[in-house]
C-alpha cells in the first residue's frame, strides 16, 4: 500500500468552480486516508460534515493602517510555511495560479525546499490574467517553479503554452463530480413548485460574469417559450444580474423566470430541469455542465474553450458558435420536443459523467501526480 500523504490545499474557498473542485478533491483524498489541510481565508463552502482527516487553517490578514491594500498574499505565504513546518506536510496543492502558486513557491523557499508544490490551472487565471502584462511574468514564474502543473482541459494546456510560451509538461486532470452527490434525484414534488406538468424547465447556473454571456440565455429562452411551454431557472449571482433582470422584463418573461440566487444543493435543481444552457464566451471546462450531465440533464452550450472536451456535439449535448442564439434555441427545442432523442442523450450523459469524469478516476490521477513529484513510486 502506498504512503498516506499530508497535503495542504489552497483555493478560493467561497466562489467558483475552482474552489468547488479543490474542496471536493480534498474531501476525496481524506476518504483515501490522506491528511488534508485546507489553508484558506475562510472555510470552504462545500466542506460539509466533519472528517477526522480534514483540517482547516485560517489565513488572517494584517490590516495595519499604513497598508493601502492589506497584504493577503504575504499572510498566505507565511501561513503556508507555518503549516508545512508544524504539520510536516509533504506537498502543497494550490488551485488557481494567482496568487496561490506564487505564495506556495515563497512558502517553499521559506521552509528550505522541503515541500513540493502542485499547481492546478483552472481557466481565467490563464485566459484572463495571463493577458495582463502586470501579471503574466509572475504567472509564468509560478508555473515554471511548481513541481507539477495540471490543467482542467487540453484547451487550457494549449492556451497556457501559447499565451505564456511555457514548455514545461502540464498534466491534464479533468474536472470531476462525486457520483454519490450528482445523480438524478427524485424531485417530483419540488418540480411542481416551479412548473406545471406540461411545461419544460431550462436552467442556467453561473457567477453572472460577462464571460458567461447570461443575456444570451434570455435570448434563447425567449425563442423557445414561444413554441414550447417552458420555465427558466437562474441560479447564482454576479455583476451581470441586473442586466439580465432588465432583459427578462424587457422581453415580458418575468412570470416565466425564477431567480434562485446562490444555492448549495444544485443537484436537486438540476434534477428537476430538462436542459442546461451554457452560452459562455470562454470556459476552460464548464464544471456546471458536467454536474448537469451527472444528473442526466444535457446542455446546449457554446463551442468554446474546453467545452467540446466535455460535451460531444449530438451525443452528450449540443454545441453552437458563441453568440449564435438561434442555433442554440434550435437545438434546445429539438431536445425538448423529440422524446427519443432526449432519452438517448440523457443516457449518454449519465454514462459519460459516471465513467469518464467520475471522482475515483480523477482522484487517482492526482494521487499519481503527488507520488511522482515526491518520488515515491
Ligand atoms: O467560471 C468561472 O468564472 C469561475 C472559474 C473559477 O476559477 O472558479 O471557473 C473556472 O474553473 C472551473 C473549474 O475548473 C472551470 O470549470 C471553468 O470552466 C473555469 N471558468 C472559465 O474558464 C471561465
Amino acid at each position: 500500500m502506498k504512503d498516506r500523504l499530508k497535503i495542504g490545499i489552497t483555493c478560493y474557498p467561497t466562489l467558483g468552480g475552482s474552489g468547488v473542485v479543490a474542496t471536493e478533491l480534498g474531501k476525496l483524498l481524506a476518504e483515501q486516508g490522506h491528511q488534508v489541510h485546507f489553508i484558506t481565508h475562510s472555510m470552504p463552502f462545500r466542506l460539509g460534515k466533519f472528517d477526522k482527516n480534514i483540517f482547516y487553517h485560517e489565513v488572517e490578514v494584517n490590516d495595519y493602517y499604513v497598508f493601502k491594500y492589506p497584504p493577503y498574499d504575504l499572510s498566505l505565504a507565511s501561513k503556508l510555511a507555518q503549516v508545512v513546518q508544524l504539520e510536516e506536510l509533504d506537498l502543497l496543492h494550490v488551485h488557481y495560479a494567482i496568487p496561490h502558486a506564487v505564495c506556495a513557491l515563497l512558502a517553499k523557499q521559506m521552509v528550505g525546499d522541503r515541500v513540493k508544490v502542485v499547481t492546478t490551472l483552472h481557466g481565467t487565471d490563464i485566459t484572463v490574467l495571463a493577458q495582463d502584462e502586470s501579471l503574466s511574468d509572475l504567472i509564468r514564474y509560478a508555473i515554471n517553479g511548481s513541481d507539477a502543473v495540471t490543467a482542467v482541459s487540453r484547451d487550457l494546456i494549449q492556451e497556457t503554452r501559447k499565451l505564456l510560451s511555457i514548455e514545461k509538461p502540464i498534466d491534464l486532470a479533468y474536472n470531476f463530480v462525486d457520483k454519490r452527490v450528482y445523480y438524478p434525484r427524485e424531485v417530483t414534488a419540488l418540480r411542481k413548485e416551479f412548473a406545471h406538468p406540461d411545461e419544460k424547465i431550462l436552467i442556467h447556473i453561473s457567477n453572472f460574469r460577462p464571460v458567461k454571456r447570461v443575456t444570451d440565455v434570455v435570448e434563447v429562452f425567449d425563442k423557445i417559450c414561444r413554441d414550447v411551454p417552458s420555465r427558466l431557472l437562474f441560479v447564482g449571482e454576479g455583476p451581470e444580474l441586473s442586466k439580465v433582470l432588465c432583459k427578462v422584463k424587457e422581453r415580458g418573461l418575468l412570470d416565466r423566470v425564477t431567480f434562485c440566487g446562490k444555492q448549495d444543493d444544485v443537484a436537486q435543481l438540476l434534477s428537476l430541469s430538462d436542459v442546461m444552457l451554457l452560452p459562455s464566451e470562454k470556459e476552460s471546462f464548464g464544471l456546471v455542465a458536467l454536474e448537469a450531465m451527472a444528473c442526466g440533464v444535457p446542455s446546449v452550450a457554446s463551442n468554446a474553450g474546453g467545452i467540446p472536451e466535455l460535451i460531444t456535439h449530438g451525443e452528450t449535448g449540443f454545441l453552437a458558435d458563441i453568440g449564435d442564439v438561434d442555433q442554440m434555441a434550435y437545438y434546445t427545442k429539438m431536445l425538448l420536443t423529440d422524446k427519443a432523442l432526449y432519452e438517448k442523450v440523457t443516457q449518454a450523459c449519465l454514462h459519460r459523467a459516471r465513467f469518464t469524469f467520475c471522482n475515483d478516476v480523477i482522484t487517482r490521477q492526482y494521487e499519481e501526480i503527488y507520488y511522482r513529484v515526491l518520488e515515491r513510486p
